[in-house]
């Protein structure tokens, strides 16, 4: 333990895929085991900035916490919570969005892509980032395990932060984003130059913590590489088969270099066979837990962890208010030290 205080979170948006664990859930469980103090949120308010069925976020918000814990986090050592049963993130998103700027906000790359720049996208889309920043400094994190593409939201959030305390007193940490070297951006197995996301259309572009053996080779089978059948790290001119080396190298332990040299004359095909098992091999053991798993349980420790989670937001949002200068509710005195 080193006196770190972990924040992230995932949306319920999807089925889970290799690139959230591989980026994101594999970090936290490492952590975890590294006796830092954690708290890992499943994301439900930036979920809905795009549409979803109500029934089915329902089901998919246990369904990421159940896979949180298949993948080994233990609700009793790190906090695992859902961010709407906290509402002290809504209303603490609320305050910052009065710190933000509109241009930072335009400077963010994630509403173009998922909005495609069209004048119906709605509003939470555009301030999502402002969200995200309250998650992080509701917890006073010092540190954000998070894939690649969030780096431009964790700068964000450091600049809010700043501010808020130059502009109305020192308050909130500043986190620092903890983004791995390699696993950070796991690309689509259709194009592999966009990052595999879990809410693509194309099913075949992701394989998802709970594929079968069968649909895990089928969409390796599938995925796109070369015509020149070298096996060989280049993601600028092979970007389809580096990407297969670096989910191999992360799910196997052998480094790119190692896996070169075996797989040195070997045509894509027996390569793709091997590294379908490496993927089911890996997969198994969180396929096992997950089953393991009841309901009932998963709930349980999301409404413990929302209880853990809401004293210390709390407290923040507490200071936030008074900051801001809010009268308060109670017969709380005004003069109330911070
Ligand atoms: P969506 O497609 O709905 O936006 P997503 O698959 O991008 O979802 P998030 O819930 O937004 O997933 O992300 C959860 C975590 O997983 C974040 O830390 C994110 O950076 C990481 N992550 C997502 N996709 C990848 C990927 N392809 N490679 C590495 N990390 C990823
Ligand atoms: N924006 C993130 C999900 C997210 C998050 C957070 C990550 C919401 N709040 C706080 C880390 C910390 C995403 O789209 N992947």
């Amino acid at each position: 333990m080193s006196g770190k205080r972990i924040f992230s979170g995932v949306q319920p948006s999807g089925n889970l895929t290799i690139g959230n664990y591989l980026g994101a859930i594999q970090q936290f469980v490492r952590l975890q085991e590294d006796g830092e103090e954690a708290f890992y949120c499943v994301v439900d308010l930036h979920a809905v900035t795009v549409p979803q069925n109500p029934e089915e976020l329902r089901e998919k918000t246990v369904e990421v916490a159940a896979l949180y814990m298949a993948c080994g986090l233990n609700p009793k050592k790190s906090t695992l919570f859902v961010q709407s049963h906290v509402p002290a993130h809504a209303e603490l998103g609320w305050l910052l969005q009065c710190v933000a700027r509109i241009g930072e906000l335009n400077r963010m790359t994630q509403y173009k892509e998922k909005g495609g720049g069209k004048d119906t996208v709605n509003v939470g889309l555009y301030t999502y980032p402002v969200l995200m920043a309250a998650d992080i400094l509701l917890y006073q994190a010092t540190h954000v395990p998070v894939g690649e593409d969030q780096k431009q939201h964790l700068e964000l959030t450091r600049d809010i932060a700043e501010r808020f305390n130059k502009q109305f007193g020192e308050l909130f940490t500043l986190p620092e984003p903890m983004i791995g070297e390699v696993g950070a951006r796991i690309m689509a197995l259709d194009e592999p130059q966009k990052k595999m996301s879990k809410s693509a259309k194309n099913e075949m572009s992701r394989i998802i913590l709970l594929d079968s053996p069968e649909m895990i080779l089928k969409k390796i089978k599938r995925a796109v590489t070369d015509t020149e059948n070298e096996i060989r790290y280049d993601p600028v001119r092979k970007p389809g088969i580096s990407n297969l080396l670096s989910i191999y190298s992360l799910f196997s332990g052998e480094s790119i270099d190692a896996l070169e040299r075996k797989y040195a004359g070997v045509q894509y095909g027996p390569f793709k066979n091997d590294l379908a098992e490496v993927i089911t091999d890996s997969l198994s053991e969180i396929q096992r837990r997950y089953r393991e798993l009841s309901r009932e349980e998963v709930i349980a420790s999301l409404q413990e962890g929302a209880e853990k989670a809401s004293e210390v937001a709390e407290q923040t949002l507490r200071k936030a208010r008074e900051l801001f200068g809010f009268l308060p509710k109670t017969n709380q005195l005004l003069s109330e030290k911070l």
